[in-house]
């Protein structure tokens, strides 16, 4: 079999998204994720003018050796744009492979380890008490994990608080959005949700929470500590990981198991945090991540130092990185838990998909490959739309990390 062509799809159903899609000699395809949510273009070009024509006429079936090809052979190691790229035509090429031997790519890394994916996914309020809602509401939908998060008083918009009812969703269109932020009204409240939370859910509910990466180590270990009585699951990027040595003053002063690396795009941004068991659970993602190969290893370094995984799933990974992490998921052994935060009804008609949720799980389905299509025509009546992240200020106006 041989790669005769390969495109992008660059579209715009609620959100935007750019896939890859790789087509054979023998009429099988494959689809990948490229998407970098506030980048996307710059993902596209790079696959389009450096990366698609070094791949017609090789074999599909050599996913590491053209994965090597990708990294080694452009000389540039690593960066957002290029371990996208990179994942984009990896995952292409594991759905090509499990449609030519008939079979789910989970059955490609080792077969299932379990029979469902426990995923967590979002709640959120504009003040504790529509949060403790959200979270309630959430668990009788049958998760059994989520992800609490609420408006802090004094502080303009809090990090994974939507506005005016809307759900959540952190990319806007236009240009970026600037929020405030206080980091003392931040680390004086969040212990008052968790009681709250803790209070009206009962024990067995897995809390979690996200930081986005707002403390300093010291006061990332001060909020750890206080939120020990709540037991979470997790407490996610509780201070930028560029210097993973920050996570070991964090790690010496509190036992609240930490997540992270949803930001990194190589193994080596999590290495020393995995060997020295700083965190618990790594965030990393195939589409960011340079694709289920690279992905594979990093968890496999991690089964080694019992870190497990806990990846990223925000509306901004594709159906396809979901599909890819279902699978993943249900195959490797250190898996620890999925994000989940559900596309729109217009995202899942885009890319129809075999991926299913019953009672806090999910079931990445029995179809060959990846089991995701995308509807081209559909796709093709919502284009592309700039949008950014938002940016944050501290109240005296620093611009601080969103
Ligand atoms: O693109 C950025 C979002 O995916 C991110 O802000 C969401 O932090 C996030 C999470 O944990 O889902
Ligand atoms: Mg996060």
């Amino acid at each position: 079999m041989k790669i005769e062509s390969a495109k992008l799809i660059v579209c715009s159903p609620d959100r935007n998204f750019v896939t890859l899609k790789i087509v054979t000699d023998e009429g099988i395809y494959g689809l990948g994720d490229a998407t970098l949510n506030g980048r996307e273009l710059a993902v596209a070009w790079y696959l389009t003018e450096h990366v698609l024509p070094c791949l017609i006429g090789r074999d599909p079936f050599q996913i590491e050796d053209i994965w090597q090809y990708l990294y080694r052979g452009a000389y540039w190691r690593r960066g957002p744009v290029t371990m996208s790229a990179i994942a984009a035509v990896d995952m292409a090429l594991w759905d090509i492979k499990g449609k030519a031997l008939n079979t789910p790519v989970y059955n490609l890394l080792g077969g299932k380890s379990r029979e469902g994916v426990l995923v967590y996914t979002h709640a959120n309020g504009a003040d504790i008490a529509e949060a403790v809602d959200s979270v309630q509401r959430h668990a009788a939908e049958g998760y059994l994990a989520v992800r609490a998060q609420s408006g802090v008083p004094g502080v303009a918009s809090s990090y994974g608080v939507p506005k005016s009812g809307k759900p959540y969703e952190p990319a806007e269109r236009g240009l970026p959005s600037e929020s405030l932020w206080s980091t003392e009204k931040y680390l004086n409240f969040v212990p008052k949700l968790f009681d709250a939370v803790r209070n009206a859910c009962g024990e067995d509910l897995h809390l979690l929470h996200d930081v986005h990466h707002r403390l300093t180590p010291i006061e990332a270990a001060r909020l750890g500590k206080a939120l020990e009585p709540y037991h979470l699951f997790w407490m996610e990027d509780p201070t930028p990981a560029e210097n993973q040595d920050a996570f070991r003053l964090i790690r010496e002063h509190t036992v609240t198991p930490i997540a992270t690396g949803e930001v990194f795009n190589s193994f080596w941004d999590a290495h020393d945090l995995i060997r020295n068991q700083w965190i618990d659970y790594l965030r990393m993602t195939i589409v960011h991540g340079g694709g289920i190969t690279a992905l594979k290893k990093a968890a496999d370094f991690a089964a080694v130092y019992q870190v497990r995984t806990g990846f990223h799933g925000a509306t901004d990974l594709s159906p396809v990185t979901m599909a890819a992490a279902l699978h993943f998921g249900l195959a490797v052994h250190n898996f620890g838990i999925q994000e989940h935060m559900p596309h729109t009804k217009l995202t899942d008609e885009v890319f129809p998909h075999a991926y299913s949720f019953n009672a806090g799980y999910m079931y990445p389905g029995d179809a060959p490959g990846l089991g995701v299509d995308i509807d081209e025509a559909l796709a093709a009546k919502y284009p592309y739309q700039r949008a950014y992240l938002p940016i944050a200020r501290k109240l005296d106006g620093t611009l601080t990390d969103w």
